[in-house]
């Protein structure tokens, strides 16, 4: 009694998503009659809502066939009507017209619709029409990519529709190849020539691969050389073809070090030409005060893909290439002064008062939970294979558990799903894209083209200051392995701490000093992919000249490598105990309504990325997981996650922030690494300047 009803109302017609003559008509019905039973709230794009009244009548019977259940064959009668409706609306007059338009004006409603279907026979028609096939390139396609062009960089057009053009560009040049080889010419001359790569020890290209599209929409010439590229590889590469600019990219900390070096090789070797900096973990301040300063000629970082072109027509042009040089160059050396005040002014604390500032965690009254097993568990792919596993992976599971925004931020749609599709300026490209992504995904799953491993663990553990002990068994009697952790040195408000991840675990020593019987607290960590054959796939793609299924292919391992990261810390949760009766909703695991945390090596609150080693040993990651480390730590395949789990109730995401010599000291004496190597490698996080 006194309970509503609500709900989405088109959740019923899902699987005739395309068709919305009969999802509409679904929508409308199912909201007549479940008024009348007692719905309070539905939830409905009102602008979609057909009016009960005008449904089609035929359409109408066979809807409510179903809804209600009325007959046995209700199913069959309603897809069978239903795919006559879609043939009559697939072909509407309007979506037909351009076919009969001149084959120039074709060529360009092809590339700037995206649309691939007729490209081959439109291009043969202009080959036969133009009496060289590059005046085809030329003229009509340039014409196209020079509209997609202007209108992206006008924001009326979004990154995956230029993606989608780029497709059909390249299907279209790739068709005249053969023919041009044959009369001996060359493609159409580019504006300049820019080899691009991903730096050595980092596996990431989604964002290379895009901006390498963009360029090359706008008749540059893109020269990938593909991740993990030495920068004696890179330097070659541009000489011998005469490279205009250099294009460095690189996801995680360890890479930045990377950009420095080959900076200063560029230097070493004479270079010239533009370097452009790129990248999760770049910034304008990190190639001003680090990266710049080893190379003379310009060096420019370069935010997103939007914006790439922009700065590689004002390098490449020479009007425009002076004065931006020169006002990078003014605007870096402000990002320099800024850097030194901020740092000859910050006052941190020493690491003595900020251990002493540590978060009061109530011990004495807590009595940490014991997973119901201790040492490691794997997840098999396939199902049947061997492992001692929780339970099967698949991928249909690990879709559950996809959180989607962060789809579309990669493809430059900013904002939260669902609601995204309501977004006013880019809601319909949002739908367009998600529409895509689940036709990949559901051939991601048939074919098998990726596959997921993971492996999970947990062990005794306990904190020693601001390391944890990990111990074989729980007589607690032989160390397994040490964790090191860093610890924030900023002054905080009083009733605010300075945090560390180890004063998560119960320490080995009680606050009264008595050391005989610690609490028995355990840590636990993750290692999982699914990425495993998404490179290979994704070349596919590429071969074929699709380089929108082979970034969208990417993305959506990458989705499902976090949604392996979800999963495997719920079944984490149920083994600690206390995740057994959460009962979240996928929303409430992506909003992390859940008790406990899963920092990864990397992220704010544990900066090291060498740390993953340790975990990688205790996991035996690289035979349970098939994740490969790499000399930087990043993880191959690129669609992985790894990390910690914490059980306790308190533990919280934090980032560590600046930190003071006396701390680079002591985590230098704990890892027994010299002060220099923990400088390099924490390099974002110092508070000072090395060697001043
Ligand atoms: C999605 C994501 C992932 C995905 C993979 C992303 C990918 N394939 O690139 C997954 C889930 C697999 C992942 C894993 C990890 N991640 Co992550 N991840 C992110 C996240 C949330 C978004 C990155 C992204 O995809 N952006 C969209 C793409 C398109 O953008 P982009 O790569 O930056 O490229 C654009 C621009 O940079 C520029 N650009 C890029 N390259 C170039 C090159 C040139 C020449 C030019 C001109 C421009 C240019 O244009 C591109 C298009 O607009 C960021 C946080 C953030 N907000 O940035 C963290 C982040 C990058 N990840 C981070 C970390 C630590 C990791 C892990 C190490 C964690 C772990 N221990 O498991 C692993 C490493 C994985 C591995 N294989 O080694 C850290 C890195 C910080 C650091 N200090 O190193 C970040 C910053 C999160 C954080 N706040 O700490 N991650």
């Amino acid at each position: 009694p006194g309970a509503r009803v609500s709900g989405g109302i088109s959740n019923i017609s899902f699987s005739f998503r395309g068709n919305n003559a009969v999802r509409e008509a679904m929508h409308a019905a199912f909201l007549y009659h479940a008024i009348r039973a007692g719905l309070d709230m539905g939830i409905v794009n009102a602008g979609q809502l057909a009016v009960y009244e005008e449904i089609e009548p035929e359409l109408r019977e066979r809807v409510e066939d179903v809804l209600l259940n009325r007959r046995a064959d209700a199913t069959e009668r309603l897809v069978d009507f239903a795919e006559r409706v879609q043939a009559k609306v697939k072909e509407p007059v309007q979506e037909k017209a351009w076919r009969s338009a001149p084959v120039e004006e074709r060529l360009k409603h092809a590339l700037v619709q995206g649309v691939v279907d007729f490209i081959e026979s439109d291009t043969e028609e202009a080959r036969r029409k133009f009496s060289k096939p590059l005046q085809v390139i030329e003229g009509p396609l340039m014409a196209g990519m020079s509209v997609v062009g202007d209108l992206f960089g006008a924001g009326k057009m979004f990154l995956p529709q230029v993606v989608k053009s780029a497709r059909v560009m390249k299907k279209a040049v790739a068709y005249l190849m053969p023919f041009m080889e044959a009369e001996k010419t060359a493609g159409a001359k580019p504006q300049a020539r820019i080899v691009m790569a991903t730096v050595k020890g980092d596996v990431h290209d989604i964002g290379k691969n895009i901006v390498g599209v963009v360029l090359q929409c706008n008749n540059y010439e893109v020269i990938d050389l593909g991740v993990m590229v030495p920068a004696a590889k890179i330097l070659e590469t541009a000489r011998a073809i005469n490279a205009d600019a250099i294009g460095l990219s690189g996801l995680i900390t360890p890479s930045l070090d990377e950009m420095v070096h080959v900076a200063q090789e560029m230097e070493r070797e004479k270079f010239r030409v533009p370097l452009l900096i790129g990248g999760a973990t770049t910034s304008r301040a990190h190639t001003a005060v680090k990266i710049a300063p080893h190379y003379q000629s310009s060096t420019v970082h370069v935010l997103d893909a939007s914006r790439a072109v922009g700065v590689v027509n004002k390098l490449s042009n020479p009007d425009s290439a002076k004065p931006f040089d020169q006002e990078t160059r003014a605007d870096y050396e402000r990002l320099r002064a800024e850097h030194s005040a901020k740092i000859s002014q910050r006052d941190l604390l020493s690491i003595a008062e900020a251990r002493r500032n540590a978060p009061k965690i109530d011990w004495e009254n807590y009595t940490p939970p014991k997973p119901e097993f201790l040492g490691v568990r794997v997840f098999p792919s396939d199902p049947g294979s061997a492992g001692c596993a929780p339970q099967q992976i698949s991928l249909e599971t690990l879709i559950l558990f996809i959180d989607w925004s962060p789809f579309f931020h990669t493809w430059e749609l900013r904002g939260r799903y669902p609601a995204i599709f309501d977004d006013a300026t880019f809601g319909k490209q949002a739908r367009e894209l998600f529409d895509d992504a689940q036709k990949l995904l559901v051939k991601i799953v048939k074919e098998k083209l990726v596959q997921a491993r993971g492996v999970i663990g947990f062990w005794p553990a306990n904190a020693v200051g601001d390391d944890v002990e990990l111990f074989t068994d729980d007589s607690r009697s032989t160390r397994l392995t040490t964790l090191h952790f860093l610890r924030q040195q900023m002054r905080k408000a009083s009733g605010q701490f300075d945090h560390c991840l180890a004063d998560y675990v119960a320490p080995k020593t009680q606050p009264n000093g008595d050391r005989r019987r610690p609490l028995w607290d355990y840590i636990g960590g993750f290692a999982v992919t699914a990425g495993i054959g998404a490179d290979e796939v994704a070349a596919e793609f590429k071969a074929a000249h699709d380089d929108y299924s082979a970034i969208m292919l990417k993305a959506l391992a990458d989705r499902l490598a976090e949604a392996f990261a979800e999963y495997a810390h719920k079944l984490a949760r149920e083994a600690w105990g206390f995740g057994r009766n959460e009962n979240l909703a996928p929303e409430d695991l992506i909003r992390e309504r859940y008790r406990g945390i899963r920092p990864a090596a990397g992220y704010p609150a544990c900066p090291d990325h060498t740390e993953k080693r340790t975990l990688f040993d205790l996991l035996e990651a690289e035979k349970n997981s098939d994740i490969k480390l790499t000399e930087s730590f990043a993880m191959h395949p690129g669609a992985s996650v790894s990390g910690l789990y914490f059980s306790h109730p308190e533990a919280k995401y934090f980032g560590v922030g600046k930190i003071a010599r006396d701390q680079v000291e002591d985590y230098a004496a704990r890892t027994r690494s010299s002060v220099t190597e923990i400088e390099k490698r924490l390099a974002p996080n110092l508070g000072y300047e090395p060697g001043k």
